[in-house]
């Protein structure tokens, strides 16, 4: 296998081949020794629920066993295994979400050593809650607003607060007739393993209602109760600039890498790593310098404008450049590895996370009460460990590329302002009206070793830019995006006239040169801020966000975390396109059901919610089924 197969960014490219010669085994190798694939796994219809097992089926008709042991059918396992899979999405995010919210509540009470930063986004909130927010003091309102979110995590019936306070009402409307609105975070997913448990519920369709609903959970008590407590507590990103690759890390300076989700730490690190910069000079570094990688990179690029090293599939190479003194992770898409490679140099693994440790890893207990004390001890161990690099191993690939991000919906509604202040999205809407944008993709999800890293999630961008459509991104795609000159205004070539000279507009009427083509809205969770964009935008227009010409596309998908994203957003009614494919194509009723293709199954989500989920591996193909799409609601629009 060719190295310039696996990855396009070239300074991946370059530590592939000092890991070779180093004889260091990475996922991309790894992903490799896995081919060729196990069909009946690729395909769902593998069944690992109980002892009498495990159970394999045939698929699409195929010769073979039809049923299980216990008698169940393709259908039913694949839909109970999608099901599965879809929990173990949305669970990282719900946990994600009521750590902030502990965190939130601990520094409202004084226990917690959090500034409430975010006071403006705390206000609008409390006030969106119903809370009297005249004459209440910030550390109060902040405590009453943590004690809603909690609710969302005990009561025992109702509606979740969460979906109430960020749905729109016409979406709600249609997840009541279906009798899938969600109420407390927790009970959801327990309820979901009980349907998904041996002997408990065979029906796919309501197997297929559940991971809808389960859609419902990830997005409100997941993405967006993460995202906006996380904007209370450290303040709604607004416009930075930024710089990619791997060349951010620096030589002459103590580098900490943190990688992960949970802004908690990462913030902390940051924290720390300033007040303690000046003995990395008394050590004969110029600083400490910070770098991001995958979502934690994403929640500091957003709001601190700090720069990022790399994403999911390549996070092994960054110890491999040999000039990392630690590498501190948290939750969520680390790869057990990294400790293997951190073994072969001077790199301390950190782990953080009380029930959440690496193997080979060391271990610095954060806890809310205690994040200082994590922070001070991160920051000097990397100290300490500074004299200990070895030179000769020390190899990083040259160059960077600049980037601009922190794209909240509030910073787009500003920037827009310019234009119009009484009516900040019209200028929005008469281009999209015009056609000069043609709908709005959001490019979001993972890089994946079975892809070649960076390039689906690159080229789906550019075909859509080159049509016009205007490109929103979060996640590690939008790094891909980032390290490929699709964040900065330099972008601009590859996109249609009508598109550039919009956001040209935009951008100079803003003291930029222009607006860059994919606007970078943040991590995962903050795919909520992509949803409020377009309830935003649909309400504005006075139309379901069923109705709006828009599309979300995960290229590179490979956490189940961006299957359980997609499936909130087809709730939406937004169709999700998937680059590499879910375990579906064993039943041929849930296929047909989520992507509403031809079949005789009756009942689809396109139907039902006015989205569906489409499977492409080429992504000039994938751009253009969305641009085919786009044209048929616009239709539909009248425009
Ligand atoms: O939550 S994009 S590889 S890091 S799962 Fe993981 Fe995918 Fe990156 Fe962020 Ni999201």
């Amino acid at each position: 296998v060719l190295i310039t197969d696996l990855t396009m960014d070239t300074g991946v490219q370059e530590l592939l081949v000092k890991a070779e010669q180093e004889n260091i085994e990475t996922a991309f190798q790894r992903a490799k020794e896995q081919e060729p694939h196990c069909k009946f796994g690729l395909t769902g219809v593998c069944c690992r629920r109980c002892l009498q097992g495990p159970c394999r089926v045939t698929f699409n008709g195929n010769k073979g066993v039809k049923r299980g042991v216990c008698g169940a059918t393709a259908d039913q396992i694949v839909a109970r295994n999608l099901l599965s899979l879809i929990v173990e999405g949305t669970t990282p995010h719900v946990e994600h979400a009521r750590e902030i919210l502990h965190t939130l509540l601990e520094a409202a009470e004084g226990k917690a050593p959090y500034e409430i930063k975010g006071k403006e986004k705390l206000i609008s909130i409390a006030k969106k809650l119903g809370l009297t927010v005249d004459g209440v003091e910030l550390d109060k309102l902040a405590q009453e607003v943590a004690l809603i979110a909690l609710q969302d995590f005990q009561q025992q019936s109702g509606v979740s607060h969460w979906l109430r306070l960020r749905a729109q009402d016409k979406s709600i409307e249609t997840w009541e007739k279906l009798n899938i609105l969600p109420s407390n975070a927790h009970l959801e997913i327990a309820n979901a393993i009980n349907k998904t448990a041996m002997g408990c519920e065979s029906d796919p369709v309501s197997l297929l209602l559940g991971i809808m609903k389960m859609g419902l959970v990830e997005g409100y008590d997941g993405l967006h109760l993460s995202t906006d407590l996380q904007d209370i507590l450290f303040g709604t990103p607004r416009l930075v600039k930024t710089q990619y690759r791997m060349g951010v890390i620096k030589e002459d300076y103590v580098n900490i890498a943190v990688h992960g989700h949970i802004p908690m730490v990462s913030e902390k690190v940051l924290e720390w790593s300033r007040k303690l910069n000046n003995e990395a000079k008394a050590l004969g570094a110029k600083g400490i310098n910070i770098v991001g990688i995958c979502c934690s990179a994403n929640e500091l690029l957003m709001r601190q404008g700090v720069s990022v090293a790399t994403n999911y599939a390549s996070q092994e190479l960054a110890i491999i450049t040999g000039a990392l003194e630690a590498m501190v992770v948290d939750a969520q898409c680390i790869m057990p590895g990294l400790a293997q490679v951190a073994d072969c140099y001077h790199t301390e693994l950190i782990s953080t996370l009380p029930n959440i440790k690496i193997e080979g890893a060391s271990h610095v207990d954060w806890t809310p009460e205690e994040a200082d004390k994590m922070g001070e001890e991160i920051v000097r161990r990397a100290l300490a460990h500074y004299p200990e690099r070895d030179q000769s191993k020390v190899k990083i690939p040259a160059g960077t590329v600049e980037a601009y991000a922190g794209f909240s919906v509030e910073q787009i509604v500003e920037l827009l302002a310019t234009l119009n202040g009484a009516d900040p999205l019209l200028p929005l809407i008469e281009a999209i009206a015009k056609g000069d944008i043609l709908g709005v993709v959001a490019i979001v999800g993972c890089t994946n070793p079975k892809v070649k890293q960076d390039w689906a999630n690159t080229e789906v961008a550019k075909e859509l830019m080159r049509n016009n459509v205007l490109i929103v991104a979060s996640g590690c795609s939008a790094h891909s995006l980032g390290k490929n000159g699709l964040l900065s205004p330099a972008g601009l070539q590859y996109c249609g006239e009508k598109l550039a000279n919009v956001l040209t507009a935009i951008g100079q009427a803003n003291g930029l040169p222009a607006l860059p083509p994919a606007l970078h809205m943040g991590s995962c969770v903050d795919n909520s801020r992509i949803d409020d964009l377009l309830v935003a935008l649909a309400d504005r227009l006075g139309v379901a966000v069923r109705e709006l010409p828009v599309a979300g596309s995960s290229p590179e998908n490979h956490s189940p975390k961006a299957l359980s994203i997609g499936t909130f957003f087809i709730a939406q009614g937004v169709d999700v396109h998937i680059g590499v494919n879910a375990p579906i194509t064993g039943s041929p009723l849930v296929e047909q059901a989520l992507t509403a293709n031809k079949g005789e199954f009756p009942v689809t989500t396109d139907e039902l919610f006015g989205g569906k989920l489409i499977y492409e591996a080429d992504p000039i193909q994938a751009a253009q089924t969305m641009i085919a799409r786009i044209i048929q609601k616009r239709k539909a629009l009248g425009l």
